[in-house]
C-alpha cells in the first residue's frame, strides 16, 4: 500500500517560488496551517537577504493565524492575498500597498476558484486531524474553501496536527456543488442537515508531503463584555423578542448568524439571556466562544458554521465533553455555511457589526475614513443580502467620542440601504423597513446617534431637506464630519 511521505516544513517550503499562487487552510486562526507558512517565510527573508525577489499570493478561507498572516506579512512575502484579513501586519502591508489585497464575498471564493478567476493554485498547504494514504482527509477546527483549495492545487502539502486527535472526527459535512449549468438546488432545509461525507476525499498523487505538529490554534479570545456592549446586546434582544411577540418571527424562532468580534460575541449572549426568545439554532459562519456557554445553558439548540473558533480552554473543554458538544455542532464549506440560497430558505436572523453608518442606512463594514481597510467584507455580505432579518450594530461613537458611528454619508459603502433592515446602537433601535430616505434618517437620527452628535447630524439634516430631492443631501456637506476629524482630530463641532 502506498504510504504518505513525511516531509520537514523546510523541505514542504522548498515546493513554494517566487510568483506562486499558495492556498492554505484556516478560517479565521481555526484550522490554519501553522508551521509550512512560517517556513515560507523565513524562506522569504532568506531570498530577500540575498538581493531576490520572493512574493507570493496568498488565499485562504478567510482570517488566519500570526504564523500565517502574521510571519508571511513580516517577511513582506505577500504579492496579493484573498478574501479576508484581520491581522494589523499584514492590514499594514496592505494600507502601504506593499500587498494587494483583494476584498471578496466569502460564500463566491471557491467557485470563484473553479471558475479560474483567480488563476491557477500552484501549491495547497492545509492542516488536519487525519489523513489516509489514499487521500482521505479529516480536516481540524475548519473546513471554509479547503476543499475547493485541494481539488484545484498542483500539489497538496498536509499539516497533520495531533492537537485534535480524533475529536473532531465526524463534525465535517463537505459537500461542493458543481458549477454552472450543472448546479443543482442544494438539498438542506434545517440547520443541521447533512449533505456530504465526513472527510475531503482528494487525489493522493497531489499530496508531496506530510508535516506533522501538534499545536492550538492561535485564537486569542474575546474582551469579556462591558456595559456598552451589554446595551447594545440587550437592545438585540428587545428587537427580537418584539419581533417574535408580534407573530413575524414564528415562535419556534428563526435560526441565527452572529458577526465575528467583541460586539457579536457579547450581542448573542444578550439574546441567550433574554427569557423571552427561546433557545435556538445558529446557522453562521463562526462558532466563538459565547455559542458554547449557551449551548450548555440550554439556550442553543445547534449551530452549523465552518469554523470552530474557540479560546484553547474552550475548545479543550469541548473535547472533554465530546458527548455532549458532537451531536450539536456542524462545520461546512465556507460555500455552504454562507450559501445565499440556504440563508434565505433557512430565514436566517442575520446580526454583524458596522464601522459606519449612514443616516439613509448605507453600511460600511471595512474602511476608516474612507480608505484604510480594517479587516474586510468577510460573509456579512453573504448573510444581510439574504436575511429574514438584516440587523447591524455598532456602538454610536468610536475612539472615544472624537469619531460618531452615523455619519451624514458612508466614506466606504459595504452594504447598501437596500440589504440593511434594522440599526441598533447602545442608544436604542432604528427600524428601516417599509421607510423612504427621508423616514430612515428620521428614525436613526432620533434612536441610534450619541446625543455628543444629535445636534449636529439634526442640523446638517433640516439643513438638506430644504433641498428636497428622494434622498435629501448635499454632497459639498456629506463629508464635513469626515473633514472636520481629519483636521482636527474630533468630528465633534463642539467637543467638550
Ligand atoms: O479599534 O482595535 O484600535 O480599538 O474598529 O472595533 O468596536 O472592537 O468591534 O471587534 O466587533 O469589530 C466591523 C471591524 C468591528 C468587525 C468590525 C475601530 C474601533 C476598534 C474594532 P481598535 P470594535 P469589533 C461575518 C462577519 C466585517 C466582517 C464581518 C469586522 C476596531 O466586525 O471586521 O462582518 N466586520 N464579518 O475603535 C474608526 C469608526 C470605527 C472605528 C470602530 N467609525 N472609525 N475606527 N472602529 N468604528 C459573518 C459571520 O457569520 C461571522
Amino acid at each position: 500500500m502506498r504510504t504518505l511521505k513525511e516531509i520537514t516544513p523546510e523541505e514542504a517550503a522548498s515546493y513554494v517560488s517566487n510568483g506562486m499562487t499558495v492556498g492554505f487552510s484556516g478560517f479565521t486562526p481555526a484550522g490554519a496551517a501553522k508551521v509550512v507558512p512560517k517556513a515560507i517565510a523565513a524562506k522569504a527573508r532568506e531570498e530577500h537577504q540575498f538581493g531576490r525577489d520572493f512574493k507570493i499570493g496568498v488565499i485562504t478561507g478567510a482570517s488566519t493565524g500570526d504564523s500565517l498572516d502574521g510571519e508571511l506579512a513580516r517577511a513582506d512575502a505577500v504579492a496579493w492575498r484573498t478574501p479576508y484579513q484581520s491581522n494589523k501586519y499584514l492590514r499594514g502591508n496592505i494600507n502601504l500597498g506593499k500587498t494587494k489585497f483583494f476584498d471578496m464575498h466569502l460564500s463566491v471564493l471557491p467557485q470563484n476558484l473553479r471558475y479560474g478567476f483567480l488563476g491557477e493554485v500552484d501549491v495547497a498547504v492545509i492542516e488536519a486531524s487525519e489523513v489516509q494514504p489514499d487521500g482521505k482527509i479529516i480536516l481540524s477546527t475548519s473546513v471554509g474553501a479547503t476543499p475547493t483549495i485541494c481539488n484545484i492545487a498542483e500539489k497538496v502539502i498536509i499539516e497533520v496536527n495531533e492537537f485534535h486527535s480524533n475529536s473532531v472526527h465526524g463534525m465535517h459535512d463537505i459537500y461542493e456543488p458543481l458549477d454552472p449549468p450543472m448546479r443543482r438546488p442544494i438539498q438542506l432545509s434545517t440547520c443541521s442537515g447533512r449533505i456530504g461525507t465526513e472527510y475531503l476525499q482528494i487525489d493522493p498523487n497531489k499530496i508531496v508531503g506530510i508535516v506533522r505538529t501538534n499545536l492550538p490554534d492561535e485564537n486569542g479570545g474575546f474582551k469579556e463584555p462591558d456595559e456598552l456592549t451589554n446595551k447594545i446586546g440587550e437592545n438585540v434582544a428587545t428587537f427580537l423578542a418584539g419581533e417574535l411577540h408580534s407573530g413575524r418571527i414564528p415562535h419556534s424562532f428563526l435560526p441565527i448568524q452572529s458577526g465575528v468580534g467583541n460586539i457579536a460575541n457579547a450581542v448573542l449572549g444578550a439574546i441567550g439571556a433574554n427569557p423571552d426568545i427561546p433557545a435556538f439554532e445558529m446557522y453562521s459562519e463562526v462558532i466563538q466562544d459565547s455559542v458554547v456557554k449557551l449551548m450548555e445553558a440550554g439556550h442553543i439548540r445547534f449551530a452549523s458554521a465552518t469554523s470552530l473558533t474557540l479560546s484553547p480552554e474552550l475548545l479543550t473543554h469541548v473535547y472533554n465533553n465530546l458527548d455532549f458538544f458532537k451531536p450539536r455542532f456542524l462545520l461546512r464549506p465556507q460555500e455552504i455555511s454562507n450559501h445565499p440560497e440556504l440563508v434565505r430558505r433557512l430565514g436566517i436572523i442575520s446580526i454583524n457589526t458596522a464601522i459606519e453608518v449612514d443616516i439613509f442606512g448605507n453600511v460600511n463594514s471595512t474602511h476608516v475614513m474612507g480608505k484604510e481597510m480594517m479587516n474586510g467584507i468577510g460573509g456579512s455580505g453573504d448573510f444581510t443580502r439574504n436575511a429574514f432579518i438584516s440587523i447591524f450594530t455598532c456602538p454610536s461613537i468610536a475612539k472615544g467620542g472624537k469619531i460618531s458611528a452615523i455619519v451624514p454619508l458612508v466614506s466606504h459603502t459595504d452594504h447598501s440601504e437596500h440589504s440593511v433592515q434594522v440599526l441598533i446602537t447602545e442608544q436604542g433601535i432604528a427600524d428601516l423597513r417599509g421607510k423612504s430616505p427621508e423616514g430612515r434618517a428620521r428614525s436613526i437620527i432620533e434612536h441610534c446617534v450619541h446625543p455628543s452628535y444629535k445636534a449636529d447630524l439634526e442640523k446638517y439634516f433640516t439643513a438638506v431637506t430644504a433641498n428636497r430631492g428622494h434622498t435629501p443631501q448635499t454632497l459639498a456637506d456629506a463629508f464635513s464630519m469626515h473633514q472636520r476629524f481629519m483636521e482636527t482630530g474630533d468630528m465633534r463641532s463642539n467637543p467638550a
